[in-house]
């Protein structure tokens, strides 16, 4: 805990934009920053990052989180007091909000009593979160987003799971792929632990060990001041943890000290391939989440837009 204690003072952010503050991070996305990453739009082609939320999802229950049921509410039905012919259809769903690719908001996780600047821990209840929800970013997250996509500047196809990705890692793939990460970014870490999933189709071994950042690498983002960090596993770090003692380190210093925006589970192989064929790695991002009042975190479907 000294380890996590130490890097959390470096990289701490409370009081930074105020004492009322609930963005962390996403105050970067300044209106400039904004304007930089809608110049990155050349050809108009669009492409989803977000997985499908349905019974196909990769949740194996753990932690009470189970994929999307979808229930049809109504099909083809008549519209009440309408004897013609015009008809309708709508439909229920019961999901996790962390069940396929997703925000984790700023209450997600603790330590010490606190959540991010500083609020108490107790103003998230069974209500949802008073604090931090994912509904104080309801101004969406629209900024420009950086690629590193790790294996192919290693020249492998994947990186092995429970390998931990070093500071040194990222400036590989940016010098490889001669981009930068700056203030205000959106940086996407592929892994190619998503590619096997989809081609294997085994959720056990998808959730349960994972490549990811190691926690060194929340001084490297702190000092780059990137505005969200999002990959294509279901933690971002990796899993095992460095230390077994210590689960989910970077979590608790990114989330609660930096007030980083994390994103997981978001599918970067079709704009990987893209990427490699024209050498430019960086798009205009946007994944607004949904204002769930209160919300602990949101379902995406985040695009790039090159
Ligand atoms: C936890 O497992 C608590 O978090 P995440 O899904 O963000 O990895």
């Amino acid at each position: 805990m000294e380890k996590v204690r130490a890097i959390a003072a470096k990289v701490s952010n409370w009081g930074r934009w105020g004492a009322e503050d609930e963005r962390g991070t996403v105050n970067y996305i300044t209106p400039e920053v904004v304007r930089r990453a809608a110049a990155c739009v050349r050809r108009g082609e669009v492409f989803s990052l977000g997985l499908t939320f349905g019974a196909e999802g990769p949740q194996i229950g753990q932690g009470g989180r189970v994929n999307p049921l979808h229930l049809m509410s109504a099909v083809n039905g008549a519209l009440p007091g309408y004897p013609g012919e015009f008809r309708y259809a709508d439909d229920v769903i019961v999901m996790g909000l962390q069940c396929a690719t997703q925000w984790d908001s700023l209450a997600h996780v603790h330590y010490g009593g606190r959540l991010y600047n500083g609020f108490p821990a107790d103003t998230t209840t069974a209500a949802g979160a008073s604090r931090n929800g994912i509904d104080k970013l309801g101004a969406g997250v629209v900024s420009r987003g950086v690629l590193l996509d790790l294996p192919r500047a290693q020249g492998v196809e994947r990186l092995e799971p429970g390998t931990a990705i070093a500071p040194a890692d990222l400036e590989a793939a940016e010098k490889k792929q001669g981009v930068r990460v700056e203030q205000g970014d959106v940086l996407l870490v592929r892994t190619g632990h998503l590619s096997a999933f989809k081609a294997n189709g085994d959720r056990v071994a998808y959730m349960r060990m994972m490549p990811g950042l190691g926690l060194a690498c929340a001084e490297w983002l702190h000092a780059r001041q990137v505005a969200a960090i999002a990959s294509d596993t279901n933690a971002v770090e990796v899993i095992p943890f460095e230390d077994p003692a210590l689960p989910l380190p970077f979590h608790m210093v990114a989330i609660r000290d930096m007030g980083l925006l994390l994103g997981e589970m978001f599918d970067l192989d079709a704009l990987a391939v893209d990427c490699a064929g024209d050498g430019v790695w960086q798009f205009l991002f946007s994944a607004p989440p949904l204002k769930v009042t209160g919300g602990i975190g949101s379902p995406l479907n985040p695009l790039a837009i090159k």
